[in-house]
């Protein structure tokens, strides 16, 4: 049997595939473990330096499968297990992460899918994709961080609508309103975030880590928390050796080849 998730080693970056194209990735509990499983690899593995996430088929990801929800004791579905065990620890994952995210939405991302793909760092979709806040539609709220993601990429009266109404976004529309870096034709978008994703992979990974842990945090600290967050991590930054290669390089008119490493 094909495996639900692809991992993909490249030359310092993996490329993460969710492969269950029948279902438009939707995610099950397997899948939920695969991809637990390859990031906490890539979180312990220094030579993995960027990632690469996106889907296999038409799709990007259609969130929840529906027909995989657990049941408790009693009969019900039991949805509070399903965020507590697989989504609020996959989104928290992503975004502890000391690397580099780059999101390939190669089609639909819907429900807890399209805020996977806001959870991440870098996203480039493909001109056809589209995003759905698809909750509402089957009596539930956003989750997977959308609540806290959505309103701050697009604004509140944008994410709002979003939400109640369940109404695509289109991958320009999330261009133009700063949801998503960037769209891509739909036969360019693999060659883009590949490139993308293995330029990460050569650039001062710790620095990166840095700014993605201080932006992180950015939209609920005060300026004073957030300067000597700053403070803290540019003293840290400053006794790297990407820092010294990045300094002689400027000088000697050269491109830089930095190490990511701290030390
Ligand atoms: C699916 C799914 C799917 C199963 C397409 N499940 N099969 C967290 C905690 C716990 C529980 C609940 O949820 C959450 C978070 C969530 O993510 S809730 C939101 C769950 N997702 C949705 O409600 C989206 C449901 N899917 C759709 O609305 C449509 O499929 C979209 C708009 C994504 C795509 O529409 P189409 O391009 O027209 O494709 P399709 O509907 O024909 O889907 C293709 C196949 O994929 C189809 O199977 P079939 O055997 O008929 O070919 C669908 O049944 C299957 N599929 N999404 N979430």
């Amino acid at each position: 049997m094909e495996p639900v998730l692809l991992v993909d080693a490249r030359d310092g970056w993996v490329k993460l595939t969710l492969n269950r194209p029948a279902r438009l990735n939707a995610f099950d509990e397997a899948l939920h473990v695969a991809l637990a499983a390859a990031l906490d690899d890539i979180a312990a593995n220094d030579a993995v330096r960027a990632v690469l996430l996106t889907g296999a088929g038409r799709g990007f990801c259609a969130g929840q499968d529906l027909s995989a929800v657990p049941t408790a004791p009693d009969g019900r579905h039991d949805l509070g297990s399903v965020v507590t065990r697989f989504y609020n620890p996959l989104i928290m994952r992503l975004r502890r992460l000391e690397r580099p995210i780059v999101c390939a939405v190669n089609g639909v991302a819907a429900g807890a899918g399209a805020n996977l793909a806001f959870a991440c760092d870098i996203v480039l979709a493909a001109r056809s994709a589209k995003f759905i806040q698809a909750f509402a539609k089957i009596g539930l709220v956003p989750d997977s961080g959308g609540t806290w993601t959505l309103p701050r990429l697009v604004g509140d009266a944008r994410a709002r609508a979003l939400m109640m109404l369940g109404e695509p976004m289109s991958a320009e529309q999330a261009e133009t309103w700063g949801a998503i870096w960037k769209v891509c034709d739909d036969n360019a978008l693999v060659a883009e975030a590949e490139t993308l994703t293995a330029h990460l992979a050569t650039q001062p990974t710790f620095a990166l880590a840095r700014t993605k842990r201080l932006l992180n945090g950015s939209s609920t600290a005060d300026l004073v928390h957030q300067l000597d967050g700053e403070l803290d991590a540019q003293r840290a930054c400053g006794a790297t050796p990407d820092y010294a290669e990045g300094v002689s390089a400027f000088t000697e008119k050269r491109t830089p080849r930095f190490t990511g490493r701290a030390k």
